[in-house]
């Protein structure tokens, strides 16, 4: 059982990050951003910022930090939603999101100053250098963890299972994957795209696989990542989190339409509202 005190903690800290997805996303304007699946993903990144991983926002290199990797970049908000409530970045920072000159692009750009590891955004790709951190660690007998959300329309992608196969041949268990499987991807459901059982294809790539239902519920989450991160089965790990797309928000949850756009007044006060009254 996750501890009650981390659990509160990251509730507290997820609902404060689902506000700034809103803000930032809202703040964006016509160039509009991607709620739906920064919203999904919320406990999970929250999980990891407040709850499991070992770093230091006032220390962003520190070298035996975990280290993050957000595979589905295109749900950065949700990133720089937890980089600005550890610390990482301040508020003022938060709002030049795609703005001009910001470093807080529509996808991460890596940038440790402010604890951005890796460039990400073409699906599959933040994977593939999660899983080679993952090896340099083993070579440098570096005991940090490197932990990995990945998309669930991404593991479509061929690199995922190139490169899920070689974590296994080389026994990353040091490496924790965990598919945010909200069932909608951008051109349609998961299940229309591309309709296969990713649990027996990350179990026959040779990763242990365990199955979290609640995938937006903090304590469920929490007790997934801490079980995996003390696990010593000699396999890297991968955590299928059953989540909602758009998790929070009535009209976007579930909704292919809020996939990414731009953000009109109504919406966003109608959202800020929900927001407010959960
Ligand atoms: C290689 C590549 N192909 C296509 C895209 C365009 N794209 C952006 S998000 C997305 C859907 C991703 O779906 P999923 O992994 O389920 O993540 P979700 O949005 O549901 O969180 C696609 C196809 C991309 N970013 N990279």
């Amino acid at each position: 059982m996750a501890n009650k005190k981390t659990v509160d903690l990251v509730e507290e800290k997820a609902a404060l990050m689902r506000r700034d997805v809103i803000e930032m996303g809202y703040a964006a304007g016509g160039r509009g951003a991607h709620f739906g699946p920064a919203l999904s993903s919320i406990e999970i990144v929250a999980g990891l910022f407040f709850g499991i991983m070992n770093h230091d926002p006032k220390n962003p290199t520190m070298a035996d930090r975990d280290r993050f990797v957000q595979s589905k970049g295109h749900a950065c908000l949700a990133y720089y939603a937890a980089l600005t409530e550890t610390g990482y970045i301040t508020r003022e920072q938060m709002y030049t999101f795609k703005g001009d000159n910001s470093f807080l692009a529509g996808h991460p750009t890596r940038n440790m100053k402010y604890g951005i590891e890796v460039t990400s955004g073409s699906l599959g790709n933040g994977f593939a250098v999660a899983c080679g951190m993952a090896k340099a660690a083993k070579i440098k007998s570096d005991d940090h963890k490197v932990y990995c959300l990945v998309g669930d329309g991404e593991c479509n992608e061929g690199i995922i299972w190139e490169a899920a196969m070689n974590a296994a041949k080389y026994e990353l268990d040091n490496l924790i994957a965990i598919v945010d499987r909200n069932g909608v991807q951008l051109a349609g459901t998961t299940k229309d795209i591309m309709d296969v059982d990713i649990e027996a294809l990350w179990r026959a790539a040779g990763w242990d696989v365990v199955v979290v239902e609640g995938g937006n519920d903090a304590s469920s989450v929490l007790e997934a990542l801490q079980g995996m991160r003390d696990s010593s089965s000699g396999k890297p790990h991968v955590i299928i989190a059953n989540t909602t797309k758009g998790k929070g928000i009535s009209f976007m949850e579930g909704s292919l339409g809020w996939h990414a756009r731009p953000m009109p007044q109504e919406f966003y006060e109608q959202a800020v509202a929900e927001l407010e009254n959960a």
